[in-house]
């Protein structure tokens, strides 16, 4: 039975990866941080009673900034696939806690590294690497390959571009089986809510219920690559099982703006949409319904007011710089890992506003029974 430990199994992607490993029939080892709540939602129905013998799952106490943890953690489970999935992984938060985010992404990096070198697993234990398309930062060329120059453009990126070239240079230096996917934003209904796609149909639920007025976002013009988490996990897993250690670009190689995934959002309830206005005076207003998408989804009509201005711009969302456009270029994930993603932008968009309209109806009952409703914004 093969071995693999998770750093940020309680994220998105850790919680994707280890459902994935433990049905190939992997022992899976997760690091959580202490934190006052539980905060394991996303890999709860894996969780199992650790009094039971053979335990699929089991969960450790650490964090990237405590290296300590990490040598007696390794130590332990002698695992044969290191996934280093855990980061202070939202951009525009990076700008307010840069020193904190150099350490847990950057320097974690080579604690993990260096954690497996000391105690003589370089041969065993294969590494991958959590990088990003975020390192290309300022455009020098499109579509982004393995080959197109570096220019990060926050303090997340530039902590990972560190993660990056010490993941690079420890596979050359001690012949590590090291290895950086450069994942493009990959999304899924168990994304963090305050990135923008998550956002988006968290709010176009609310909205179509009127449970929310309005969804105030930053830079609508910004352009991503977005991909389903669930395929990207898989191409983690096939870095980590070829012959020779390499990076590898993973991505859909269609970019699409965040303005286009709003509309594509609020369509996939019913709803029509259009942009007016200029900068911070954009906005979007409900511009019509499909009475039957509506009455298929359980949506009242009487709730949608064409008119009604349902997304405004608000600069406190804006990046002190800001990455343009992103668009990956996954010919070589294609052919030499064979990757084959299943889900394509309107699938995943599909599922993510299906899935928030689900919780959200939740929501609606709670409401309906006296409880207050709380809308975050953030
Ligand atoms: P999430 O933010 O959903 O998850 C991050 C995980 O890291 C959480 O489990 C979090 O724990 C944990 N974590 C944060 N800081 C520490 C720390 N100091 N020590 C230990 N654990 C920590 O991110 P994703 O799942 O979306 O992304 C996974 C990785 O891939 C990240 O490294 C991210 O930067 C990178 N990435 C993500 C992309 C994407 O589009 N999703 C694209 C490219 C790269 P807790 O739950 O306690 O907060
Ligand atoms: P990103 O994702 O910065 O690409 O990093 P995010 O969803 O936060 O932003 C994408 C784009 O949308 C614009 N935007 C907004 N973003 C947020 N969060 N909130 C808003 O209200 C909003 N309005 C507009 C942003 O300016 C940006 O241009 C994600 C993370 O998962 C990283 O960890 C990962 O490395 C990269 O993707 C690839």
């Amino acid at each position: 039975m093969k071995v693999a430990l998770i750093t940020g199994i309680t994220g998105q992607d850790g919680a994707y990866l280890a459902e994935l490993l433990i049905k190939k029939g992997y022992k899976v080892h997760g690091i959580k941080r202490r934190s006052s709540l539980f905060n394991t939602d996303r890999i709860d129905h894996l969780y199992q009673d650790p009094h039971e013998k053979n335990l699929k799952l089991e969960l450790h106490y650490g964090d990237l900034t405590d290296s300590t943890n990490l040598i007696r953690i390794i130590q332990e489970v002698q695992p044969d696939e290191i996934y280093n999935l855990a980061a202070m992984s939202h951009v525009k938060v990076s700008f307010d806690t840069p020193e904190y985010t150099a350490n847990a992404d950057g320097i974690g990096t080579l604690r993990i590294l260096e954690a497996v070198r000391l105690l003589g697993l370089t041969k065993k234990t294969r590494v991958y690497q959590a990088s990003t398309s975020e390192l290309y930062g300022l455009v020098q060329a499109v579509p982004q390959s393995e080959t197109t120059p570096f220019y990060p453009r926050s303090p997340y990126a530039v902590a990972k571009i560190y993660g990056y070239w010490i993941t690079v240079n420890y596979r050359e230096a001690y012949g590590m089986f090291a290895c950086n996917g450069i994942l493009f934003n990959h999304e899924s209904p168990i994304r963090g809510e305050t990135f923008v796609t998550r956002k988006i149909t968290r709010a176009a639920a609310k909205i179509a219920l009127g449970l929310q007025s309005c969804l105030y976002l930053g830079n609508l013009s910004a352009q991503r690559d977005w991909g389903h988490a669930k395929d990207y996990v898989e191409a983690m897993w096939l870095i980590l099982q070829q012959d020779k250690p390499e990076d590898f670009v993973i991505a859909s190689g269609i970019t699409t703006t965040v303005r286009d995934f709003v509309k594509m959002s609020f369509n996939e309830l019913g709803i029509d949409i259009e942009f007016s206005g200029k900068d911070e005076n954009e906005k979007g207003v409900i511009i019509g319904f499909d009475e039957n998408r509506l009455m298929d989804l359980g949506i009242e009509k009487s709730k949608i007011l064409p008119g009604t201005t349902v997304v405004k711009v608000d600069p406190k969302y804006f990046r002190p710089t800001e990455v343009d456009l992103l668009l990956g270029d996954p010919t070589k994930s294609k052919t030499q890992l064979g990757w084959k993603p299943k889900y394509d932008l309107p699938a995943l968009v599909k599922d993510m506003v299906l899935s928030d309209l689900d919780l959200m109806k939740k929501d609606e009952h709670l409401q309906a029974g006296g409880y207050k409703i709380l809308n975050y914004f953030e």
